[in-house]
């Protein structure tokens, strides 16, 4: 019999006697940093724009040429430098916190050609243990970048089933970004590696940055035709959790089951804001815009901003039709949001970012880290801007036409805590399934979710729309259907839901690329399938968990979509 999902709760619901016996990788050990070192908060400065975070600049009339390479940049004042991995944009990235501090600025309607050339080591250094029953290639570094919320042809996605083998050191990975509206509207993209079974690596290594794409309303600039906030006073803020040991370098902590280096989650005890540890911002008492990403391996934020209140306009695919005031952000990795925030009623106070437990029914085994990063504001202002939020924007609700087709997708966990534990999509590993959408149409994907945390899931090619989270009796449909390694995908749940479906929240408006997948529900989403102009079916994506040691262990397949 399967050994079902208690991960959650023989690793953090147990007693004291039985938390002894943990595992390193996921034990409570992972609050306290190794050698017992404390970071002090708030003593360096974010980087911001014309400060610490730059455009990346281009190699050629829309073209860029990077190349990925070991940086060693220092995170924190208390620290020594730390070696880590960047895109190299040709600049040196010179004084920033490697590419976590710059981002690619593109246009809707404007293509990019982009190279990535492979300049990291030969094989994996000892601060990135990587699990060679994960690789196609052993312990050698393969890298594979993937334009994250890109609607491009299957070879410039960068994605595993494409590209199996990734790229190696020397060789070169040139792809085409066809930023073509509407599916690539005025957004926040990023790109990051995705190399099959070592993605959690090479992102935690440093392999991420930011992709911006501007249009004629969203300018970046202020005054704009929509009146928000730009210039300096739109601050993108990547947030990533790390641990560091005491010479500076990271820590990926390895499993203490037998002939496992995997570990099931990366959660680390520092926060990292563009790239440096607990930083404070400086504000100006007027309205600003922050672009939030989570770009953590698996941990789930829920931000609050003391008594400021947040304003979302936008997620993943970009701004919506209007503004929507949010008490928190509830933000899984690889999810966005375009936040308004109004310093004017906090002249000369200091706030703090906070990051808190997700309530129900979000669910993560993590450990609690509260603190994000310190908010001083002045009391003068400089540029005074925008004075209140628009009352519209030029953006889109998500309003799919009725689906032609439903598929159901099951997510599982298999035999954890063991040497045979693995997640996956539908029972099966990577590649040993697969959909097929006809080119044009809308279809829903059902995630239903068997085990016991939330699965933020990404869907290459497609932006979706979030439908709604249905309660259902997991036993029940697991007893009816399960298999040794879960449930398989195609049986409709719906004759076990336990209540009616639950409407997409408050952040979820608009068109998305990362859902989460709840426990206990099953999560509908729409999407249609189109290609960029001039690509011809048939083309192959892949859709995931964003947790990336789920993604790495096995919770990836592959869709092709068909003429
Ligand atoms: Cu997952």
């Amino acid at each position: 019999m399967t050994n079902i999902s208690r991960r959650r709760f023989l690793v953090y619901g147990a007693g004291v006697g039985a938390a002894l016996a943990l595992p390193r990788a996921t034990g409570p050990a992972i609050a306290v940093a190794p050698s017992g070192f404390e970071l002090e908060k708030f003593i360096q400065p974010v980087p911001v724009p014309g400060a610490g975070i730059v455009v990346a600049t281009p190699s050629g009339a829309n073209q860029y040429s990077f190349v990925q390479r070991q940086i060693s940049r220092q995170l924190h004042p208390e620290l020594p430098p730390t070696p880590f991995w960047a895109y190299d944009d040709g600049s040196g990235l010179t004084g920033q916190a490697g590419s976590f501090g710059m981002a690619v600025v593109a246009h809707s309607g404007t293509p990019l050609q982009v190279s990535y050339t492979h300049n990291l080591p030969q094989n994996y250094p000892a601060w990135i243990p990587v699990d060679t029953r994960l690789t196609p290639l052993g312990n050698q570094v393969r890298v594979l970048t993937h334009l994250h919320g890109g609607f491009v042809a299957g070879s410039s996605d960068g994605n595993p089933a494409v590209t199996a083998n990734g790229f190696g050191p020397g060789q070169t990975q040139t792809v085409y970004y066809p930023n073509q509206p509407p599916q690539q509207p005025a957004q926040l993209l990023w790109f990051h590696d995705h190399g099959l079974g070592a993605t959690r690596l090479n992102v935690f290594a440093g392999l991420a940055a930011a992709y911006i794409i501007r249009d004629g309303f969203d300018t970046g600039t202020e005054p704009n035709p929509i009146g928000i906030p730009g210039g300096a006073y739109e601050i993108p803020l990547v947030i990533q959790d790390r641990r560091f040991n005491a010479d500076g370098t990271f820590l990926y902590p390895t499993s203490d089951i037998g002939g496992v280096t995997w570990i099931g989650e990366y959660f680390g005890n520092v926060m990292l804001v563009n790239g440096k540890v607990w930083p404070f911002l400086n504000v100006e008492p007027r309205l600003y815009r922050f672009r939030i990403l989570n770009g953590s391996n698996a941990r789930i934020l829920s931000l609050s901003l003391g008594g400021a209140s947040l304003v979302q306009i936008g997620a993943e695919g970009g701004l919506w039709d209007l503004p929507v005031p949010v008490k928190r952000l509830v933000l899984a990795p690889a999810e966005r949001a375009d936040v308004l925030v109004d310093f004017s009623g906090f002249a000369g106070q200091t706030l703090v970012l906070r990051n808190s437990r997700p309530s129900s029914p979000v669910s993560t085994p993590a450990p609690s880290l509260s603190t994000v990063m310190q908010i001083r504001v002045g009391s003068k202002v400089n540029q005074p801007g925008p004075r209140t939020v628009p009352t519209t924007l030029p953006g889109r609700k998500a309003d799919l036409p009725a689906p032609v087709k439903t598929r159901y997708i099951t997510l599982n966990e298999v035999d954890p805590e063991t040497a045979g534990w693995f997640l996956n999509l539908n029972a099966a590993h990577f590649g040993e399934t697969a959909e097929s959408p006809e080119v044009g149409t809308v279809e829903d994907w059902v995630y239903i979710n068997l085990t016991e945390d939330t699965h933020p899931m990404h869907t290459h090619l497609f932006m979706h729309q979030v439908i709604g989270r249905t309660p259902f009796n997991v036993d029940a449909y697991r007893d009816a259907y399960g298999t040794s390694t879960g449930v398989p995908g195609g049986l409709d749940p719906t004759p076990f839901a336990t209540g009616p479906m639950e409407p997409p929240g408050p952040g979820e408006r608009g068109f998305k690329d990362t859902v989460k997948a709840n426990p206990g529900y099953f999560t509908t989403i729409r999407g249609k399938f189109d290609l960029p102009t001039g690509v011809t079916t048939p083309q192959t994506y892949v859709h995931h968990c964003h947790i990336v040691e789920h993604e790495d262990n096995d919770m990836m397949q592959t869709f092709t979509v068909v003429a």
